[in-house]
């Protein structure tokens, strides 16, 4: 099965790029595993899911991708960067770019943007769905604090939407720096969480903070760069997006790549409510659902009990079904042993509480709000948007 990705904005298109090069890589590594069956398996599932097999001869594959920015500089160099790996490119035609970006302003590319070029965007996706035997869902990548990726990323999210009723669609999302440097990137956050909670299956968000320290801390890098940062992100990424064994039979790959039980289950009291009542109320990381992939040496003895714990989770939830383990015995991007764990947790209360937090102080005094209503966003959308947040951050807090 295959996954079509949509690169949006400057964040978008470079992450996107490092995502696919980690791909490639890890891939073609794969095919001199041994035994050797088993890697060209893996080889040849990761292949059709993230990659075109060019028809003729001698050319690289291409990436299942369309690039999107409302000016050309990032694309231009994506596209070239890709080209030069020599492994891997992106598709001829497979890009849509203008000559001026968003402005940093969600609301000139969710407004003006994303419904001018809609049909060019729409065009580029279905081209690339078409190209697939089998569509596994849509994977869009963005920041949540400029313009285009935010902006013009929640309104094609909403075009796939519609276009693609039963196709699973999960957003990467970067978040930016608290000390940020955009000064509405708190804004532009609120009105693309807000909208995307209603179109999304599955929003898998990396803090550009924490991403920063695994470089400054565990990798001892000095002067940390957009391409330090990452990487890291697009080795994460890759890892769950790799072919992986999610079941107890080891025989074959699994199909869908994005088969996560995301979806909470229905309330209902479990017996661990009492014991662990005390230490979540300790400001404890209570987590939904937690998805686990190990990957390389000695994957099948690992001990993975602790996740069993039913301490970590909330007490309506049987834990035996809140994780999931999946597993791959290659070593992944030249990693002889790798964990990833994708969890859907209180860690994001703070950072999300933070950001709603800095959003309403600011439009308490109504800074900047005249540059998005002059685009046709309303004092009452901004407030809809602050009480679906709420409601969010308030569940989570709860569990
Ligand atoms: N991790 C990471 N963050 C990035 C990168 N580029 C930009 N950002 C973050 O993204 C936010 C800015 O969004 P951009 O993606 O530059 O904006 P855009 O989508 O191109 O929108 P406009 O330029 O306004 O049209 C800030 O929070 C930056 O910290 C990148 O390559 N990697
Ligand atoms: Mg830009």
């Amino acid at each position: 099965m295959s996954v079509v990705t949509v690169q949006l904005g400057q964040c978008g298109n470079q992450i996107g790029q490092e995502l696919f090069d980690v791909i490639s890589n890890d891939s073609n590594d794969a095919r001199t595993c041994s035994p050797r069956a088993q890697g060209k398996a893996y080889h040849a599932c990761s292949q059709e899911r993230f990659f075109n097999e060019e028809a003729s001869g001698g050319t690289v594959p291409s990436a299942r991708a369309v690039l999107i920015d409302m000016e050309p500089k990032v694309i231009t160099r994506t596209i070239a960067t890709a080209a030069k790996s020599g492994r891997w490119k992106y598709g001829e035609q497979s890009f849509f770019c203008q000559k001026q970006g968003s402005g940093n302003n969600w609301a000139n590319g969710f407004r003006v943007h994303g419904p001018r070029h809609q049909e060019a965007m729409g065009d580029l996706v279905r081209r690339e769905v078409e190209r697939c035997d089998r569509l596994a869902g849509i994977l869009t990548m963005m920041s949540v604090a400029g313009g285009t990726g935010s902006g013009v990323g929640t309104y094609v999210t909403q075009c796939l939407r519609d276009d693609y009723p039963h196709t699973f669609i999960l957003n990467q999302l970067t978040w930016p720096y608290c000390t940020g440097e955009v000064i509405v990137q708190n804004y532009n956050s609120v009105l693309t969480l807000s909208h995307l909670y209603q179109y999304s299956d599955a929003i898998l968000v990396h803090e550009n903070d924490a991403v920063h320290r695994i470089c400054a801390q565990l990798m001892n890098i000095k002067h940390i760069s957009f391409s330090d940062v990452n990487k890291v992100i697009a080795h994460q990424l890759g890892s769950v997006l790799q072919p992986a064994h999610t079941g107890h039979t080891h025989s074959q790959y699994s199909r869908n790549p994005m088969g996560i039980d995301w979806q909470v289950r229905a309330p209902s009291v479990g017996q661990g409510a009492a014991e662990t009542r005390g230490i979540r109320e300790l400001g404890f990381n209570t987590s939904l659902a937690n998805l686990l992939i190990l990957r390389g040496k000695d994957v099948s003895s690992a001990d993975t009990g602790g996740f069993l714990d039913p301490a970590l989770y909330c007490p309506w939830l049987p834990a035996e079904g809140a994780i999931s383990t999946w597993r791959s015995p290659l070593p992944f991007n030249k990693y002889e042993k790798s964990a990833t764990l994708v969890s859907n947790s209180q860690s994001l209360l703070k950072p999300l509480d933070h950001m709603v937090g800095k959003a309403w102080n600011m439009f308490a005094s109504r800074a900047y709000i005249h540059q998005y209503t002059k685009f046709g966003i309303s004092e009452e959308d901004f407030l809809d948007c602050f009480t679906c947040l709420e409601q969010v951050i308030s569940s989570y807090r709860y569990l």
